[in-house]
């Protein structure tokens, strides 16, 4: 296992649309053992794989309260198959935009399909900060960022900063 740097904005990758999952490889399970670390490390509640620069359908989460009791999940193409009317706002962070966070409004409950490490499909429920983190984490599959449901305002602020820190490493 090895923790693997993660991608930060405004790095293009991040704005992937990640490929299916056909077969699960040695290569598969040493990307999501390295995701686990990752995340665990960093620490998060979620990771897909293109944080750290693979273009996969992978997730990895655990949203367990403490660090005893890991509930690690391990999620291959995952999809959501239903989304509640009802609206929940949460702060969201972002292993990608460290320190920012904002309040953001998704469903409150969703139904999310996936394949296991076991080949198995899995349907399961989800409310509370396990919903939210299911919908970011998918969201990345798809080339999709927290702030993209921010204001331009603020959206235009974030990416600033972060453009001008990258610039100021890549000159360092
Ligand atoms: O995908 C990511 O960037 C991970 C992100 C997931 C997430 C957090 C909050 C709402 C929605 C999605 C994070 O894990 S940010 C870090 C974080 O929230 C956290 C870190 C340590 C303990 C508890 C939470
Ligand atoms: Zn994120």
């Amino acid at each position: 296992m090895s923790i693997r740097p993660l991608v930060i904005i405004p790095d293009s990758k991040l704005r992937l649309v990640s490929e299916p999952i056909t077969d699960i490889t040695s290569e598969i399970r040493q990307l999501a053992d390295d995701m686990l670390e990752t995340m665990y490390d960093a620490p998060g509640v979620g990771l897909a794989a293109i944080q750290i620069g693979v273009p996969v359908r992978m997730v990895t989460m655990d949203v367990s309260k403490s660090d005893d009791e890991r509930q690690p999940m391990v999620l291959l193409n995952p999809e959501i198959t239903w989304a509640s009317e009802e609206k929940r706002v949460y702060e969201e962070g972002c292993l990608s935009i460290p320190e920012y966070y904002e309040e953001v409004e998704r469903p409150d409950r969703v139904r999310f399909r996936f394949m296991n490490l076991q080949g198995e499909t899995v349907e399961q429920d989800a409310d509370g900060l396990l919903a939210t983190c299911v919908q970011h984490e998918i969201d990345h599959l798809n080339g999709v960022l927290f702030i993209d449901y921010l204001s331009k305002l603020k959206r235009d602020r974030v990416m600033t900063k972060f453009k001008k820190a990258a610039k100021r490493e890549a000159g360092a």
